[in-house]
């Protein structure tokens, strides 16, 4: 089944939309299969954001997401890695989509409350780098059937 790699980043928790952000998966239908709320290392930060080290904005951003906690999730399901960027929104949250989190509660480009892993390929790579095999939990909710 698929999986994806989300992780509520410091200004969420800091405005307290941890519950809002996570109902909308929940509510959605997928299922959560691993959650963390922990302090990123500079290490972890510098490695998840690896591709954009060339980026004039690299160092902002490794600041940012090492400043306060983060959710770090997994969440799997039928679709998930795309519908999750769907709900996520435009990178820029001032021009993503009323409706979706960006869309809903940013402004700032730099503060835009949530990850998302943007493929299949990218999801496994940041799953393996941020949860331990044991650290998630495969399981049946018993609602399966009413969303199939
Ligand atoms: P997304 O998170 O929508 O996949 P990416 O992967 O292009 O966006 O960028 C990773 C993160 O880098 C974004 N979530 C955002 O916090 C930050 N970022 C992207 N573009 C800019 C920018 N022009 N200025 C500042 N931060 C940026």
């Amino acid at each position: 089944m698929e999986r994806t790699f989300l992780a509520i980043k410091p200004d969420g928790v800091q405005r307290g939309l941890v519950a809002e952000i996570i109902r909308r998966y929940e509510t959605k239908g997928f299922t959560l299969v691993g959650l963390k709320f922990m302090k990123v290392s500079r290490e972890l930060a510098e490695k998840h954001y690896g591709v954009h080290r060339e980026r004039p904005f690299f160092a902002s951003l490794v600041e940012f997401i090492t400043s306060g906690p983060v959710v770090a999730m997994v969440w799997e399901g039928e679709g998930v890695v795309a519908s999750a960027r769907k709900i996520i929104g435009a990178t820029n949250p001032l021009t993503a989509e009323p409706g979706t989190i960006r869309g809903d509660f940013g402004i700032n480009i730099g503060r835009n409350l949530i990850h998302g892993s943007d493929a299949l390929e990218t999801a496994q790579t940041e799953i393996a780098l941020w949860f331990k095999e044991e650290e998630l939990v495969s399981w049946e909710p018993c609602l399966t059937p009413w969303l199939k």
